[in-house]
């Protein structure tokens, strides 16, 4: 076996089914054994897009997500979507190649194509462990160990750098026996903690969850033993504490759309900041409590916390708390709850629901009417990618999600162009059938544009996505921070092109309505039935939920 071969096997070992990239002179001995193997290639049109797409199939099934690229600038092009991966906690892992070991002479830029000095230092700041392999004896420890640790907690992505000649260097033996990868974090939590935390919850009268993305199932299809995120034992902390459950964004749709303990509104809305602010004791599951979800910690502390979280510097640098229990989440809260009596529910969630919802309504008919339609037209499992535009905002606010891992949103770093390339990969998955429910991309004009080229890779690899594209002639959200600081509306203002036409260019199914009305409705239902990729260009502009920090309630 070559050194590419070996990356493949490695691959294939490690469960990957599907991987994305784009070629070069550096890396096409891994196209070879790719077009030998098994595992699919989907073929993108920009690095970024192997590494978004990555991201958006790794969020959506809880897999290693892989991104394959060539050497110096094929590299490079990777790190906005893997800084987006590693603050959202995205399992992906960046196979990239590096120069010939022939050609390099250390420390010195000699000028050899694609060549960069310290090519591993750009990715340091956005991966959790990098793998950068010299000699072909290291190659199979390396790659397994890359692939492994993105999926470690915390889940972030990894890098693996292999110098091209390498890739095709036959390797002497292939031993795997001798690898070896760090241990994971302790799972469950000291008893003095525990019993300290349920002592509090125990003697609580208005208990609250706050429930984070650590909380959310790593790979659904695994043996219990597993998981460290689960569904069933927040569900019955919750019932078990009659407590209300607040989502972050990454933990939306947790408990399905209609449970009764399930609050259904993002903490910036006054109804759900409420309930916080009356909460005697906050139960912190798998969340750092980040900048966007307590508008910068205007949010005040508790009353009193309990953090439970697999790392207990993450889960208390934000908030102080009286407990921690460092664990993971399906066996800690079992040990927490088990001497609780049940408590009965303390909050009305069903009328601080129907007022936000009401107050949306005033405030934002349009943006109202699109959630509306969208619950209506998309089955529950549906998985929605949203891109950091004003239709996404909503969505993400109060659209309805289905189920955990069917929201996608890059919250993590707020990276524009998100939506498109991500959605990519989700349907990848779609296809592999690892995903059941149709995908929908919402994104807006400007972050389409950042990958209209991808339109190519939808329509040569059918991937089944419909794309919502809301067409407000301009980066609408910026246009509206500019009105909202007294400034003038300055180079927010797009050309934008038939959008319909375009997909239409590359083969793509694509119809534009005017707004959210019925005949988005029906376009809407047409296409999500439909397995092709297609496009729905709506003309309408918005204005941004009171999620986003200019409209936050809470002021420091
Ligand atoms: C990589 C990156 N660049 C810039 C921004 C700033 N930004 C946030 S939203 C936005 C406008 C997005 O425009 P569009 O996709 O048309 O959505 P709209 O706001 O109009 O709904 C911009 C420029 C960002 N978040 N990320
Ligand atoms: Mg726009």
């Amino acid at each position: 076996m070559n050194g590419a071969e070996v990356i493949v096997e490695v691959l294939r070992d490690a469960g990957v089914e599907v991987v994305f990239g784009l070629p070069g002179v550096h890396n096409l001995a891994l196209w070879e054994a790719l077009s030998r193997s098994e595992i699919r290639l989907v073929g993108v049109r920009h690095e970024q897009t192997a590494a978004y797409a990555a991201d958006g199939y790794a969020r959506a099934t809880g897999r290693l997500g892989v991104a394959i690229t060539t050497t110096g600038p094929g590299a490079a092009n990777t790190l906005g979507a893997v800084g987006e991966a590693w603050a959202s906690r995205s399992p992906i892992l960046v196979v990239a190649t590096d120069i010939a070991t022939t050609l390099r002479r250390p420390g010195v830029y000699r000028g050899v194509l694609h060549e960069t000095v310290g090519q591993e230092d750009l990715f340091r700041p956005v991966t959790k462990s990098m793998r950068i392999v010299e000699r072909i004896s290291t190659l199979v420890d390396d790659a397994i160990a890359a692939a492994d640790l993105a999926l470690q907690l915390p889940r972030r992505p990894t890098y693996l750098q292999v110098p091209t000649d390498l890739l095709s260097a036959t390797m002497p033996e292939l031993s795997w026996a001798h690898v070896e990868v760090p241990a994971e974090p302790e799972r469950s939590g000291d008893e003095q903690a525990m019993r300290a935390a349920a002592g509090l919850l125990a003697a609580a009268e208005r208990p609250l969850l706050w429930v984070g993305g650590g909380a959310v199932p790593l790979r659904e299809w695994d043996e219990p033993e597993n998981h460290y995120g689960s569904v069933d034992a927040v569900r019955e902390a919750a019932e078990r504490l009659g407590a209300p459950v607040i989502t972050t964004y990454m933990a939306r749709g947790l408990l399905g759309p209609d449970h009764p303990l399930a609050v259904g509104l993002p903490p910036h809305l006054p109804e759900c900041g409420k309930l916080w602010d009356a909460a005697d004791v906050v139960l912190a599951v798998g969340t750092d409590f980040d900048g966007m979800m307590t508008q910068n910690w205007a949010q005040p502390a508790p009353a009193k916390l309990v953090v439970l979280n697999i790392d207990a510097a993450d889960g208390t640098k934000n908030y102080p708390a009286d407990v921690v229990v460092q664990g993971d989440v399906a066996s800690a809260l079992e040990g927490l709850l088990a001497g609780v009596e049940p408590k009965q529910p303390w909050a009305d969630l069903e009328t601080a629901r129907t007022a936000a919802r009401a107050a949306a309504s005033e405030d934002q008919p349009e943006a109202m009417a699109m959630l509306d339609v969208l619950a209506r037209v998309l089955p529950d499992e549906a998985v929605v990618v949203a891109d950091m535009c004003i239709p996404g905002y909503w969505y993400a606010a109060l659209g309805r999600v289905g189920g955990p891992r069917r929201l996608a949103y890059p919250v993590g770093w707020g990276t524009l162009g998100f939506g498109f390339p991500a959605s990519i990969g989700t349907a990848a998955a779609a296809a592999l059938g690892q995903v059941d429910g149709p995908v929908v991309c919402l994104c807006g004009d400007g972050g389409f544009l950042f990958a209209a080229g991808e339109l190519a890779t939808l329509a040569q690899e059918q991937l089944p996505v419909t794309v919502v594209l809301v067409d407000d002639g301009g980066y609408g959200m910026l246009r509206y921070d500019q009105k909202h600081a007294g400034q003038q509306v300055f180079g927010t203002e797009l050309v934008t092109p038939d959008f319909a036409s375009l997909a239409a260019s590359f083969g793509i199914r694509a119809v534009t309505v005017e707004g959210f009305g019925d005949a988005f409705e029906a376009a809407l239902a047409d296409q999500v039935a439909d397995p092709a990729p297609t496009m729905l260009v709506v003309r309408a502009q918005l204005d941004p939920p009171p999620t986003t920090s200019p409209r936050w309630y809470r002021k420091r």
